[in-house]
């Protein structure tokens, strides 16, 4: 049976990655963080099978002992501080998290399997906030990064640190150069599922505004549960590398509003959203756009939801959801 040690299972893609491994019959384990972790219920709700390891990115002796614990061959970094508008106001601890941390997590691998680190196989989460200030359009692996937040250059760091013990350790590490993707479990900070809650209490009557930041800003987005199957293949190579996942096309801010309130009946959402200045960044990514080609014809791996079904997804989520609250 292959063993799996996930970083993360409190957040958005550690359950669709669990779930994934769980039905290829894997024994699954994972670090879960702090005394008594709120999100602990929901983990044990949706994957009771994963077996849980109390630990902390920042901890390297609290990793070591969740490898030693698990005996990983395959070991999923998903852990980090990942609110990129956070990251200006604690870049300290984003570093920590987000950048440092994946060093500790390579090596913890190494402390325990010492020479035989590289028959561990590492993932990496890396992200297209590391393209930043875009240098070339679609972003592909060899596209300069210059990333445009604290937490853009936490990954970064991790990225090449990923790169560098593939490079000077031969171990079997790989970064995914995830482009956003969303789901009906993506956090409420995130815009996607901000706007779907929003529209959802709108229709039921619980609120009637909803105030946004830059809603020029473009993305590429894909569905979460499509993008941690890229994950696993990645791990199923015979050498570690960088693949680029994405879904290749651009959507607005403005377009979620479109599709979302379109689910509701609205067709002229103006009035419902207003423009705050405390959700505008600093300095914002304005447009991320993926080219996937390396991980269709290496990995065989394409994105199945499309932009419109997965809004559409999210906000019928939220219908069901805030319906159930409000009763
Ligand atoms: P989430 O923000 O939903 O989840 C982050 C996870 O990291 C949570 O489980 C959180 O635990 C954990 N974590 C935070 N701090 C620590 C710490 N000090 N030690 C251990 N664990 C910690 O992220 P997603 O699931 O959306 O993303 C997964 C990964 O992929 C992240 O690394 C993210 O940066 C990256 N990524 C995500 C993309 C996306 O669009 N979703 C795109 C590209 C990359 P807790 O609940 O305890 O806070
Ligand atoms: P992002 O996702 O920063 O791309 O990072 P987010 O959904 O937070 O922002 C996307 C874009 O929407 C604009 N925006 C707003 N964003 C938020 N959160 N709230 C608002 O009110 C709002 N109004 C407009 C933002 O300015 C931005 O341009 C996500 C995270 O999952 C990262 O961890 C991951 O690495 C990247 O995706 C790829």
């Amino acid at each position: 049976m292959t063993t799996a040690l996930i970083t993360g299972i409190t957040g958005q893609d550690g359950p669709y990655l669990a779930e994934l491994l769980l039905s290829k019959g894997y024994d699954v384990h994972a670090v879960i963080r702090g005394q008594n972790n709120p999100k602990l219920p929901m983990v044990r709700a949706t994957v009771p099978d994963v077996i849980l390891h109390t630990g902390d990115l920042t901890d390297i002796t609290s990793l070591v002992r969740a490898v030693d614990a698990s005996q990983p061959d395959e070991v999923y970094n998903l852990g980090a501080i990942s609110y990129v508008a956070w990251s200006w106001d604690n870049p300290h601890v984003t570093t920590n998290v987000t950048g440092h941390g994946v060093l500790n997590m390579l090596d913890a691998i190494r402390l325990h399997a010492g020479d035989e680190a590289n028959r561990v196989r590492f993932y990496q989460a890396s992200s297209s906030e590391m393209f930043g200030k875009v240098q070339e359009v679609p972003q592909r692996e060899s596209t300069l990064l210059w990333p445009r937040s604290p937490y853009g250059v936490s990954k970064v760091f991790g990225h090449y640190m990923t790169i560098n013990y593939r490079e000077s350790y031969g171990m079997h590490a790989s970064s995914g150069i995830l482009f956003n993707h969303e789901s009906p479990r993506r956090g409420p900070e995130f815009v996607t599922r901000k706007i779907s809650i929003a529209v959802a209490r709108i229709k039921l009557g619980l609120q009637d505004t909803l105030a946004l930041g830059n809603l020029d800003a473009r993305r590429d987005w894909g569905y979460a549960g499509d993008y941690v199957e890229a994950m696993w293949r990645m791990l199923q190579q015979p050498h570690g590398d960088d693949y680029v996942v994405a879904t290749g096309v651009t959507h607005s801010i403005r377009d979620v509003l479109d599709v979302a309130f379109r689910h509701i009946g609205v067709e002229d959402w103006s009035r419902h959203v207003t423009q705050d200045p405390r959700f505008m960044r600093p300095a914002d990514v304005e447009e991320l756009r993926g080219d996937a080609t390396k991980a269709r014809e290496v990995l065989g791996w394409e994105p199945n939801v499309g932009f419109e079904e997965l809004i559409d997804m999210m906000v019928e989520n939220d219908l069901s959801e805030q319906s159930v609250q409000a009763r």
